[in-house]
């Protein structure tokens, strides 16, 4: 029985910057997204994800905070942001923030005063080394900037650690003054009225950099009950973890209620479904359907009885989803309902990433001065010094470089789609045009509706919320089918994830249309042949 209201809940990601500009410098902002949640309220979302709006000087927009109790002054004042909570509390959505805590920018009043404070105080709130033979520690590098992650200070002779770029320096979570000082934090955005935390990274803040273990330290488990005993604990409130390290028995045990640590976290074993694992991420595989269903599948039944799933194809660092696993060609909005269709059926809380809902899809660059992107730019540098040419460098980066989930979202196709009155900070996709809410909104067979529906179905639907999962298995590779059952209700979710019909046998039973994404839904049960990316919903009886 679902008992949280995040078991019923759809939630949908903005990011900031690229949501809506209110005061014409390009640059999205809280009043700009106050000015949308009438949109978000008719669309029928629960709650609002916010990337990071703190204080920051933006090297990774944002993910580097430099003041966890100040608004960005690009995105307006503590007063828009109260404002926000009491506007989207008006409309029934609930704000969710981005928690970034396992580094802080290195303009932190923390960071600066460790570094060279008089009484130091923080020192021991970041990870400091030794050199070892007059060298760093060892060979860790920094995935945003290439090369160590270890930083000489000169003053103190000491190293210090940033995983990230060289402006996000990780914290010391053994240090249980630091430990305490997060919580507080945290405990004044709850007092703020937010009903949630979405938390980077979060399964690398017990690392122990000097073993060289990055994610799931030992101390993992133990900081995440602390932290929920000491924030959030009496109340009903959504802590989803960002968690690339874990896998669905790693997932049971964040988010088992009986450990009282999170309500989920984000899993990515499906999305490796395009990609080789281990292998570069601009490395594309065919789409391999088979393994994008085990993955989703293992969740589900790990995740059965204890424990609970997120469920979502993109967000601000992934490509688009239509992009990705669908098509951009003419079937682009059929293919987009059929990936809507068969993860909504799934259990868990379903995360919309803003523009998900008309579809937005990549947006390829044909040079390395449009790209924002700080770890974008720094594997471009890397292609090119290992012998890539500027045109297959960009190859590469167009296939993942995270700016295709960034740009403005389409809102309508005046200039700059409604976003700004400006050039953005970041160039609108030039399908603004053709893919945008205002033409969205006013086809009555558009993915939009189908969102629309999809979330209230959630709303309205125990067997939605609860229903067991049981996936069907003699099915071909391309064919995504299960059921979900709760009391006397079945219903069957079924999807065609290829360009081609295919012949699929299914349950030999009536069958009432909930949704698809044909106007005429399946007809007869049985031997059945899917069209081209078909996909519904259908009640059994
Ligand atoms: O991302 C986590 C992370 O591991 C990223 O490096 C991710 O693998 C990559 O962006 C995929 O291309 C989180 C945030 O979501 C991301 O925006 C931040 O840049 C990062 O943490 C650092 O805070
Ligand atoms: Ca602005």
């Amino acid at each position: 029985m679902t008992q949280h209201w995040w078991q019923h809940a759809t939630v949908y990601q903005i990011y900031p910057r690229s949501f809506q500009d209110s005061n014409g410098d390009g640059i999205g902002d809280l009043p700009g997204i106050i000015s949308r949640l009438d949109y978000l309220a008719v669309l029928g979302v629960d709650a609002l994800w916010l990337s990071p709006v703190y204080q920051s000087p933006n090297a990774d927009n944002g993910y580097d905070i430099s003041d966890y109790q100040a608004i960005n002054p690009e995105y307006g004042t503590m007063a828009d942001m109260t404002r926000l909570i009491s506007e989207a509390a008006k409309r029934n959505i609930k704000i969710v923030m981005d928690l970034v805590v396992n580094h802080t920018s290195d303009e932190h009043p923390w960071f600066v005063s460790a570094r060279q404070g008089s009484d130091r105080s923080t020192r021991d709130y970041y990870v400091w080394a030794d050199p070892v033979d007059g060298h760093v520690p060892n060979d860790l590098t920094s995935g945003f900037i290439g090369g160590s992650a270890w930083q000489w200070d000169a003053e103190s002779e000491q190293y210090f650690l940033h995983l990230f770029s060289e402006k996000q320096i990780d914290l010391n979570w053994q240090n249980p003054k630091l430990r305490q000082a997060i919580y507080r934090m945290m405990n004044f955005w709850i007092d703020k009225g937010i009903s949630g935390f979405r938390m980077d990274v979060i399964d690398m803040i017990a690392k122990e950099p000097l073993n060289k273990v990055l994610v799931n330290g030992p101390r993992l488990h133990e900081y995440l009950h602390e932290m929920n005993r000491q924030t959030w604990a009496d109340r009903d409130f959504l802590t989803v973890g960002e968690a690339w390290s874990a896998s669905p028995q790693d997932a049971l045990r964040y988010s088992d209620e009986r450990h009282q640590e999170l309500s989920m976290i984000f899993q990515f074993g499906h999305l490796w479904a395009d990609r080789r694992i281990g292998g570069d991420k601009w490395e594309e595989h065919p789409l391999d359907v088979e393994q994008l269903k085990n993955a989703l599948y293992a969740c589900q039944t790990t995740m059965a009885t204890h424990g609970w799933n997120s469920l979502f194809w993109n967000n601000h660092d992934l490509p688009r989803a239509v992009s990705r696993f669908g098509t951009t060609g003419p079937q682009r909005e059929l293919s987009a309902k059929m990936l809507a269709i068969t993860l909504h059926g799934l259990k868990g809380t379903p995360f919309i990433y803003q523009g998900e809902e008309i579809g937005m899809t990549n947006c390829p660059v044909n040079s390395i001065d449009q790209v924002d992107d700080v770890e974008a730019r720094t594997i471009y540098r890397q292609l090119r010094q290992r012998g890539d040419d500027a045109d297959a460098a960009m190859q590469k980066i167009n296939v993942f470089n995270r700016d295709n989930a960034r740009t403005p979202m389409q809102w309508n196709d005046d200039p700059y789609a409604g976003f700004s009155t400006t050039q953005p900070w970041l160039s609108v996709n030039p399908n603004y045009r053709e893919i945008n809410v205002a033409s969205a909104q006013a086809r009555r067979q558009s993915l939009w509706w189908v969102y629309k529906k999809l979330i209230a179905l959630r709303h309205q639907e125990p067997v939605l919320q609860n229903g067991k999962f049981e996936a069907l298995t003699s099915v071909p590779a391309s064919v995504m089918a299960y059921t979900r059952t709760w009391k006397q209700t079945q219903w069957l979710v079924c999807g065609n994830y290829s360009a081609q019909a295919v012949s699929v046998k299914l349950p030999q039973s009536k069958a009432t249309l909930v949704i698809s994404n044909y106007p005429d839904g399946p007809g007869q049960l049985g031997q059945t042949v899917l069209r081209p990316y078909e996909a519904f919903i259908v009640a059994l009886n």
